[in-house]
């Protein structure tokens, strides 16, 4: 039996998000909620908000947010075509050059990325600011993205419930904001070379973190000092095995991590 209400009730969301939560940290997938369940789009995001207080209660840090689905790349390879915010935690953080034990994840898969770091707590009732009076540095980054579905398939609903695949990142460099449109992007694993530009997200980066204020603001996603934004991937995600893997944005520099068994 489907269960549809508008309002999806208190505890309808806090059972959802254990069973996402689970599946993390059991690292066993789970069966699209869209198979016994219909979400909407607002009830996705509080499914996510619970699922990231659970992290949070185990004594994790929010340190920024990620977003999806801003290049046609990623549209094309999994299906969905809107754009989705997704929250990053400090316990999904890998310093650059350090090793990744793959047995933290179920299916992992790493995709290029162009970080920018907030540099002022951005007030959702003001005026919209410029990208530079909250932005004060750019970098070079990876995300590697773990869906918590069987086979990495989901519906919109579903992937925003599961914080948008987030699994961990990695981030090079800071250098100060500056325009990254237009630069060549490539990421090699020990089998694979994927090549874009970064021109894939939305035409500029920039235009990625103009978007999550629009995002943020409608939902209500707080935007802190300090915090990071992954602005989406450029290529499509390749699969992330053992091996070193780099990530190298044309005149931004490089970055890189070691995944190990
Ligand atoms: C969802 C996450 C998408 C991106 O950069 O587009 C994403 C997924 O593909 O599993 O992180
Ligand atoms: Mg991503």
């Amino acid at each position: 039996m489907k269960d549809n209400h508008m309002n999806m009730a208190t505890d309808t969301v806090t059972e959802l998000a254990a069973r996402l939560d689970s599946a993390e940290q059991d690292r066993i997938e789970t069966n699209s909620l869209a198979d016994d369940i219909d979400i909407d789009v607002d009830a996705a995001y509080a499914i996510q908000e619970e699922l990231v207080a659970r992290r949070c209660a185990r004594g994790e840090n929010l340190v920024g947010v990620k977003l999806g689905f801003t290049s046609r790349a990623k549209m094309a390879q999994m299906g969905v075509s809107e754009i989705i915010v997704g929250r990053l935690t400090d316990a999904m953080e890998v310093a650059e050059g350090e090793s990744v034990d793959l047995s933290r994840f179920i299916h992992p898969k790493i995709e290029p990325e162009i970080a920018y770091r907030i540099s002022a707590d951005i007030d959702f009732d003001g005026p919209v600011p410029d990208i530079a009076a909250y932005v004060d540095a750019v970098a070079p980054a990876m995300e590697i993205i773990d869906s918590r579905y069987r086979d990495f398939r989901f519906t919109y609903t579903d992937v925003v419930a599961d914080n948008t695949s987030a699994a961990a990142y990695a981030i090079g460099r800071w250098r100060p904001l500056q325009d990254v449109s237009n630069r060549a992007v490539r990421l090699s694993t020990s089998g694979t070379v994927v090549e874009g530009s970064t021109n894939a997200v939305l035409d500029d980066p920039a235009n990625a973190v103009r978007e999550l204020l629009e995002i943020a603001r409608r939902r209500r996603i707080p935007l802190r000092a300090g915090y990071v934004v992954l602005a989406g991937a450029a290529t499509a995600a390749t699969p992330l095995t053992t091996g070193s893997v780099e990530c190298e944005v044309e005149g931004l520099g490089t970055v890189s991590l070691k995944g190990i068994a």
